[in-house]
């Protein structure tokens, strides 16, 4: 199999593990050469962190993808996360109607708050521009938090506890069964910790899980959807893919063990990582 190329429009937050930071070592990890087009840079995240930097790169975004376009780069999947502004997510846009083929997958990570409440930095109207965004993706992946931001639903009434709720949320979050949905943060025993997955393709909807260790940990949904993208591109199925994630997600949060800004320690894990994506596909 030739090495398949993802295109990552994210955040570089130097510090505090999440976005480029998680996203290049674990699809390089699992045989995936990562192109990224960092939407800026930040000298750490903006959870946990006060007072941090920020180099604001969207006037890069168009012309690094001229030159991408001008020498013939394809892409197999583009995989978009946290964005900065309106503008981003338009330049953005722009840039998958420009990349889209049908081998091309489009996989976007509505990164906008968690527990509830959105990230500061994220306005309503950059919330309804991530939904705009969102509908010309083949693949999202939201938390209950983005699901809520998404569907302008109210947070509380997001009740993911049973199955039947649960495959309820996926499917409003398909758009009529048009986009596939991974919704993350799924907990139908106290023991365990996952996701549905509504696959567009097969119609199916599927439950993923693992062992939920206790603690908030940062990065976590950065960490999910990259394993989760590398998976696809590897030829794995949505589900095969989502539980390949939400395990590898726990693993690095039980070797971790103590909640932390800095993101989980997934650095030591990765060879894991990518022994287990060469034998699922080879299973
Ligand atoms: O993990 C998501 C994320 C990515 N990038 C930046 C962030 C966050 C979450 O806080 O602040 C800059």
């Amino acid at each position: 199999m030739p090495v398949p190329r993802v295109a990552a429009i994210h955040d570089l937050s130097c510090f505090g593990r999440c976005s480029l930071t998680i996203v290049i070592p674990t699809l390089s990890a699992m045989g995936v050469q990562c192109c990224p087009l960092p939407t800026a840079c930040l000298s750490t995240h903006t959870g946990g962190f006060q007072n941090n930097t920020f180099l604001d790169l969207t006037a890069q975004l168009e012309p690094i993808a001229s030159h991408w376009k001008a020498e013939g780069v394809i892409f197999d999947a583009v995989y978009t996360g946290f964005m900065s502004s309106q503008e981003q997510m338009a330049l953005t846009a722009d840039f998958i109607r420009n990349f889209k083929h049908p081998n091309c997958q489009i996989i976007i990570d509505p990164v906008m708050g968690d527990h509830g409440t959105p990230y500061r930095t994220y306005t309503p109207a950059m919330c309804r521009a991530m939904a705009e965004l969102a509908s010309l993706a083949d693949v999202i992946t939201p938390n209950r938090t983005e699901a809520a931001l998404l569907l302008s639903e109210n947070y509380e009434n997001i009740h993911l506890d049973t199955e039947s709720d649960c495959r309820r949320w996926c499917e409003a979050l398909s758009a009529g069964g048009r986009r596939s949905v991974v919704l993350k943060g799924v907990s139908l025993t106290p023991e365990a910790l996952g996701a549905v997955c509504f696959d567009h393709k097969t119609g199916q909807t599927d439950f993923v899980s693992a062992s939920r260790i206790p603690g908030q940990f940062h990065g976590t949904g950065d960490l999910f959807a990259s394993v989760l993208t590398g998976a696809l591109v590897k030829n794995l199925s949505l589900p095969e893919a989502a539980q390949l994630a939400a395990s590898f997600t726990s693993d690095c949060a039980r070797y971790q063990g103590t909640p932390c800004r800095e993101g989980l320690d997934f650095e030591p894990l990765l060879w894991r990582l990518g022994k287990s994506i060469e034998e699922e596909r080879h299973a």
